[in-house]
């Protein structure tokens, strides 16, 4: 039996369950998620290594138009894993009908140099009601037609196992490109920063959420029974910092809580003490050279 294995880029519009789904596939969170558009903002690994193939899934930002130089980021990171992937993953809300984002994807998708296999899965097939399936199916078959494609709910776990054979089957012969015990390349330190912005962005309303950053300035581990960890929150605005910080510093306390937990199940249970500072950086996310300082560049 020959061995498969390769990138999958999956890419797709924001909000459409790309980090769920390959939080579920590979059975561990890896990316973080949240109801709100626009969570992932760097590319993400994630491995899932099986008897006869090896899937390297790399999760990217959903695509949207940029406004500011953390969106060009955010975009070119989309594109950069469409171009080098060996089969695109393109994952769309089913239970919406396709809209001008999609349209705008699939024009991408057919303009590509190098043909490569694409697979379109269609997410969210829990919310899709019965009377809409064909309408909508047939409308997002349309965009890619030679493109093998699948029913998927990311959160119930639908379909997962027959996505994967739809994948296996796309990829290129070949040895494992990881250890087989490898299931991301993101690093503890990397994977508790976001943890803080998946809290906050879960804690917070309307922008202010979009313009955190959180860097990690104390990762100690010499006591192995009590990690500690300082975490900094950017925020834009100063008016921003007083609602981080919440009435008497309830919604830090907030943050904090949810936060910590998630590291300490990162962890496998080992307990974090976890501080957290909020500081302005005034309107980081139009300004290239600090959206480049807090590490979104190429
Ligand atoms: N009902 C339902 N909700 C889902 C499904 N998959 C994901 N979601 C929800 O959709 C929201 C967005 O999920 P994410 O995984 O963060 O979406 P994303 O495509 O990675 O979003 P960006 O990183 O912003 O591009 C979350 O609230 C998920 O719980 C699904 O199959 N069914
Ligand atoms: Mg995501």
């Amino acid at each position: 039996m020959s061995f498969r294995s390769g990138f999958i880029a999956v890419i797709g519009r924001p909000n459409v369950g790309k980090s769920t789904l390959m939080n579920a596939i590979l059975g561990q969170k890896i990316a973080i998620v949240s109801p709100k558009a626009q969570t992932t903002r760097k590319a993400q690994l994630g491995i899932l290594t099986l008897e006869n193939a090896q899937l390297v899934f790399v999760d990217t930002p959903g695509m949207n138009r940029p406004r500011q130089p953390l969106d060009t980021y955010m975009l070119n990171t989309a594109h950069n894993a469409l171009y080098e992937a060996d089969v695109v993953l393109w994952l769309v809300d089913v239970s919406t009908p396709p809209g001008g984002g999609d349209k705008h994807i699939a024009a991408l998708l057919s303009e590509m140099p190098e043909r490569k296999p694409i697979v379109l899965g269609m997410n969210k097939s829990d919310l899709l009601r019965p009377a809409q399936v064909l309408a909508h199916t047939d409308a997002y078959r349309a965009l890619v037609p030679s493109a093998q494609w699948m029913l998927t709910s990311a959160t119930r776990r639908d379909n997962l196992d027959k996505l994967i054979q739809i994948l296996v089957s796309e990829l290129p012969e070949g040895d494992a490109l990881y250890p087989e015990d490898h299931v991301t390349e993101s690093t503890l330190r990397e994977m508790a920063a976001e943890l803080v912005r998946e809290a906050a962005l879960y804690h917070l309303q309307q922008e202010v959420p979009h313009g955190v950053n959180v860097e990690i300035e104390e990762f100690n581990e010499e006591n192995p029974a009590l990690v500690q960890i300082d975490a900094v929150i950017h925020v834009e605005k100063d008016a921003h910092k007083a609602i981080v910080i919440g009435r008497g510093g309830q919604m830090l306390k907030q943050i904090g809580i949810q936060a910590r937990k998630s590291i300490e199940d990162l962890l496998e249970g080992t307990q974090v003490n976890l501080r957290l500072f909020v500081r302005v950086t005034p309107d980081w996310r139009s300004d290239e050279r600090r959206v480049r300082g807090f590490g979104y560049e190429e």
